[in-house]
């Protein structure tokens, strides 16, 4: 399906009916397609700029790959035609291609499950999440001025310039980094926010000083217990800057890092430009972007999006739909133990008693993942997948699979991982209220045919 048209759209309306959305579900789905028109996906290079928000990732989520009686993600969200231009830049500077846009402005857009197959995901395929506007530096590629300051429960305010990080011993890790809310689509009853549906996870590799080094030269006092980051970016909207931290041990940990290289190149202005935090594992919103402050705190940080809902996780579990009162409420961290099925794409079509590969990636935010699990049979059994070692602590690892199938008919691939924890992933989502650390076993469709 390449071009909106009625005929489509009443194609599609009837499709989600007859898949078992609820009358609300219906309501959503008119409101949306009376407001919406669909353009294309990005462009090669990310050049052409129609839009999209309906790409490849949309068909095979309107075949099945999402739960019954809830309608795809993408027709929740409206699709607009790419104007701005820092959205614009952001898409072509580092390629952009095949992303599924949310929206401009801020930028918002995630990578779909086909184009995942890397084991280090390519600046092109990184997903963007960004509250606010992104700094005029990032635009320019204009290091001159740039500076890193330290300050708050430290015996000495330090800062750096980009030369002098870049003179420092630096380390380079793969890092996942991943939307707290990625996998929110699936929440149900929904909940506000970016739909994201699998794709706001990139596992990029990251180059940077140890911010542990840099806290070193500060020397922390005794009474430091947080961090807190902020940015170089325009704030949209009457509001504080956008300013998440996490606790000094987390800090301190080698793997957190202040990072000038993705991939072995300058940051690309969507990515932080000329630096960012990387904390791997743990919610990509303590990976500050465009990052020119840490303040130390000697109490939790409370800057925006640390406090209230926002980034927080209900202290004991909730009934879906309800609210619990905001002091039982308490900061997201590390992400959950988690797995991606890269392969075969959904609705793919095999024969029987072919051998089909199946291939993915799993990661666990602090833990290891230690078991992988495959089943075709709706979870009646599982059959242990071959798991690969963690390329350094925190990458996402990967897994890969040989199935074959002794009859025709619609099967669907699911996987499951187990970290080293014991920790595994639901088969329904555990809802709260702002839809983070959705983890659910992901499930993939195909059709097998007679020989
Ligand atoms: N300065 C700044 N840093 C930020 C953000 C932001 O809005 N402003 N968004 C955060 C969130 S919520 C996520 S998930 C990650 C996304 O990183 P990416 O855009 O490089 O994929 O950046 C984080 N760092
Ligand atoms: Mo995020």
């Amino acid at each position: 399906m390449k071009k909106t048209d009625q005929g489509t759209w009443e194609w599609l309306r009837s499709y989600t009916r007859d898949h078992g959305a609820s009358p609300q579900d219906m309501q959503i789905f008119d409101e949306v397609s009376s407001r919406r028109q669909f353009f294309g996906q990005v462009g090669k290079g990310g050049a052409a700029l129609a839009l999209l928000g309906f790409g490849a990732g949309t068909e095979a989520a309107m075949q099945g790959l999402f739960g019954r009686g809830m309608i795809p993600a993408a027709w929740a969200s409206e699709p607009v035609e790419i104007t701005d231009e820092q959205a614009k830049h952001m898409l072509a500077e580092s390629g952009k291609e095949g992303l599924i846009v949310y929206n401009q402005r801020p930028m918002n857009a995630e990578t779909p499950v086909h184009l995942m197959k890397d084991a280090v995901t390519p600046a092109k395929y990184h997903f963007i999440r960004n509250n606010d506007l992104i700094s005029e530096r990032a635009m320019r590629k204009d290091p001159q001025g740039y500076k890193l300051e330290i300050e708050g429960e430290v015996n000495k305010k330090v800062s750096f310039s980009l030369d002098q990080l870049q003179r420092m011993k630096t380390v380079t890790y793969r890092a996942p980094i991943e939307c707290g809310g990625n996998g929110r689509a699936h929440f149900d009853p929904p909940v506000r926010g970016n739909q994201w549906r699998y794709g706001a996870i990139g596992n990029s590799e990251w180059t940077g000083v140890p911010l542990a080094d840099l806290l070193k030269e500060a020397g922390l006092k005794s009474s430091a217990v947080y961090t807190g980051h902020y940015g170089e970016e325009p704030v949209l909207g009457d509001r504080p800057p956008f300013s998440r931290g996490i606790p000094i041990d987390k800090a301190m940990e080698k793997h957190t890092i202040v990072a000038f290289k993705m991939n072995g190149q300058d940051i690309p202005a969507a990515h932080g430009y000329p630096v960012r935090l990387v904390v791997p594992g743990w919610y990509g919103s303590a990976s500050h972007k465009w990052l020119s402050k840490i303040v130390i705190r000697d109490v939790e940080h409370d800057g925006r999006g640390m406090t209230g809902f926002s980034y927080r996780m209900p202290k004991y579990p909730v009934k879906p739909g309800e609210r619990p009162p905001e002091e039982d409420m308490v900061v997201g961290g590390p992400w959950v133990v988690k797995s991606l099925i890269t392969g075969p794409s959904a609705d793919s079509e095999f024969k029987v008693g072919q051998t089909i590969k199946v291939t993915g990636h799993a990661w666990a935010g602090e833990n290891e993942v230690k078991e992988l699990w495959v089943s075709t049979d709706f979870g009646l059994n599982w059959t242990k997948a071959k798991l690969g070692k963690p390329h350094n602590k925190y990458s996402w690892q990967q897994w890969e699979h040989d199935l074959k199938f002794a009859g025709r008919g619609y099967y669907e691939i699911w996987a499951r991982a187990v970290d080293d924890k014991g920790n595994t992933q639901p088969i329904v989502q555990p809802w709260n209220p702002r839809g983070y650390e959705g983890n659910m076993v992901h499930r993939v469709p195909v059709m097998i045919q007679p020989a």
